[in-house]
């Protein structure tokens, strides 16, 4: 029995898990091994939960997007030096999409490690970690390790979140030490209030605005403003376009949703509010032609070097996403904000031609399925299901899903984010079972699935409510490509006769083959009311998709044939 006595002597594992817990962590996401296979086991023993993982980077993944669902640092543990590296992508990941997130990491002997001396995994993972990271600790005593812990917690969720790295050597894990209470970082990520005068000069360009725009972005989504968020977009009557992880903020069928009319509004807009969204390439810089030359901007976010990134911010807001729009939204309704009547009229227009024109492809009559008939199949099932949690990636996959499958609910869609990574939806998928119990469908291209496709034994491991749907066309973004010159497959293709659906099978879970859009339909139908592990292998056409997916702009002209 553990005795609190202030004279009682612990290791280094026990003051880790003194501190997590006395922060409030209560999940952690690893692959154990030599010099942390104590530490999980010491977590798992004080009731912290431990999801074992087959792979760093989808246990890293998978503690980045708990960081997002919970505001709470996610928490992913690796061992030393090949471990460390695996998660690093993760982490590094997470600081490129403000996710709040904490890898701590094992490490070899200091001494050694500085001297180069050759130590089992040897590897000066601090300096390895600091250009990819919000910042990098080194814990050196078990006397700091509470300290250490506080210092990364406050970190990586105060001000603008992101990936923090926190070393153990393995040493000062296993010292020992006296236990202290320790430390409980209080308030660790205060309110930021906007300059009154800064909302004023917002809310003055906004009363100029004829066809003002609403840009809602992941950071709107990390928020949890959900409430204030709504009224400010309602309050304005101007269109709002959520960024793809940000729908759902507003549910998708809202009448002020310009999803469906993101070209024209882009084109437009004359005032242009960015809720906690980038102006980068995901928003083509906010440059012409996409935009117009004369837009102008109001933007509110939490970190001050965002503002000028990419076009002039003529009212910045500084503050926390939360607190800057309930300011605005105070100042907005003494002002007169008054679009101009025949933008809601453009608007919907251009919203009714392009929901036709993609209804004509979502009920096509193609054998086999294209990436609409499938996704369309989802997207009914899906209509009641609504608490699910939307996971993609992939290329086509990921964009299709985007523009077909709607979210009601705020932080209901992760996604490859601002990097584009693949390689995150069976760790997003994971966290988003584990920390908000909610049914989860990942819907991942078959290039998209492999880079993480093992953890589908995990899933099994830990009998979550996820379901992975393949979309197998045989190939990175389409199977058809042919290698003139060997008979080595091309360098997009891979093997479209795969039977995803037997992968589950191995680990106890439900394998579906889905090759009509009522299979696909009936598969998810009957997945989603078991709530047990399942994987739909969805055959999809290896001629149908395009390279790079919508990313054409970022495309190389197609390669000449040689002659
Ligand atoms: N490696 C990483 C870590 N991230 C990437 N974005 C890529 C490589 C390049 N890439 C972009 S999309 C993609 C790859 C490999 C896969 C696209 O194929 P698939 O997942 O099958 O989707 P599809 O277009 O067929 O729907």
């Amino acid at each position: 029995p553990e005795s609190e006595s202030e004279s009682e002597s612990v290791e280094g594992n026990t003051l880790v898990v003194d501190a997590l817990t006395a922060n409030g962590v209560s999940t952690i996401y690893g692959v154990v091994g030599i010099p942390v296979t104590d530490l999980a086991r010491t977590a798992q023993d004080r009731g912290v939960r431990y999801l074992g993982f087959r792979n760093e980077q989808a246990a890293g993944h998978a503690a980045a997007a708990a960081g997002y669902l919970t505001g709470r640092p996610g928490i992913c543990l690796t061992v030393s030096a090949p471990g460390f590296l695996n998660g690093l992508v993760a982490l590094a990941n997470a600081t490129v999409n403000c996710f709040p997130m904490i890898q701590i990491s094992g490490s070899s002997d200091r001494a050694i490690v500085d001297l180069e001396q050759g130590d089992y995994e040897e590897l000066d993972q601090v300096a390895t970690a600091r250009p990819f990271t919000k910042a990098a600790y080194r814990v050196d005593s078990p006397e700091l390790i509470g300290v250490g812990v506080g210092r990364a917690i406050r970190a990586a969720v105060s001000g603008r979140p992101g990936g923090v790295y926190l070393d153990l050597p393995a040493n000062v894990l296993s010292a020992s030490a006296v236990r202290t209470p320790p430390p409980q970082i209080v308030d660790p990520s205060p309110r930021q209030i906007p300059a009154p005068e800064s909302v004023d000069r917002a809310v003055a360009l906004l009363e100029q605005a004829r066809r003002p725009l609403i840009v809602l972005g992941k950071g709107a989504a990390y928020a949890r403003a959900d409430a204030v968020i709504r009224e400010l977009v309602e309050a304005t009557g101007a269109p709002f376009l959520p960024m793809s992880m940000a729908k759902g903020l507003l549910p998708d069928d809202h009448p002020q949703s310009a999803a469906a009319a993101r070209s024209l509004v882009l084109a437009r807009a004359d005032v242009v509010v960015l809720i906690g969204a980038r102006l980068n390439w995901l928003l083509d810089h906010g440059r012409p032609p996409r935009w117009s030359a004369d837009a102008r901007f109001i933007q509110l976010d939490i970190f001050a070097t965002e503002f000028d990134s990419n076009r002039p911010i003529e009212a910045p807001v500084l503050g926390d996403i939360a607190s800057s729009v309930a300011a605005l939204l105070a100042a907005i309704r003494r002002s007169r904000i008054a679009p101009v009547p025949e933008w809601r009229e453009q608007i919907e227009a251009s919203k009714r031609a392009n929901i036709k024109r993609m209804d004509a492809q979502l009920h096509a009559d193609v054998h086999p399925m294209d990436f609409a008939v499938a996704l369309r199949a989802i997207r009914d099932v899906l209509d009641d299901h609504r608490d699910a949690i939307v996971v993609s990636e992939g290329a086509n996959t990921l964009d299709s899903a985007r523009n077909i499958i709607p979210i009601y609910a705020p932080r209901h869609r992760l996604d490859a984010g601002t990097w584009g990574v693949m390689g995150v939806g069976l760790g997003y998928a994971i966290a988003a079972a584990v920390e908000t119990g909610e049914p989860v469908v990942a819907i991942e291209g078959d290039s998209a699935f492999g880079f993480s496709g093992m953890e589908i034994e995990t899933i099994c491991r830990y009998k979550l409510p996820v379901v992975v749907i393949v979309f197998n066309n045989g190939g990175v973004y389409r199977g058809d490509e042919v290698n003139a010159h060997s008979d080595d497959p091309a360098p997009t293709v891979l093997l479209h006769s795969s039977r995803y659906d037997t992968l589950i099978e191995a680990f106890g879970g439900i394998g579906y083959h889905a090759e009509t859009p009522a299979q696909v339909a009936a598969a998810l139908r009957s997945a989603l009311t078991t709530a047990a592990p399942a994987l739909i292998d969805c055959v999809i056409d290896p001629a149908v998709g395009t390279e790079s997916g919508h990313l054409q702009m970022l495309n190389r002209p197609a390669r000449e044939e040689e002659p």
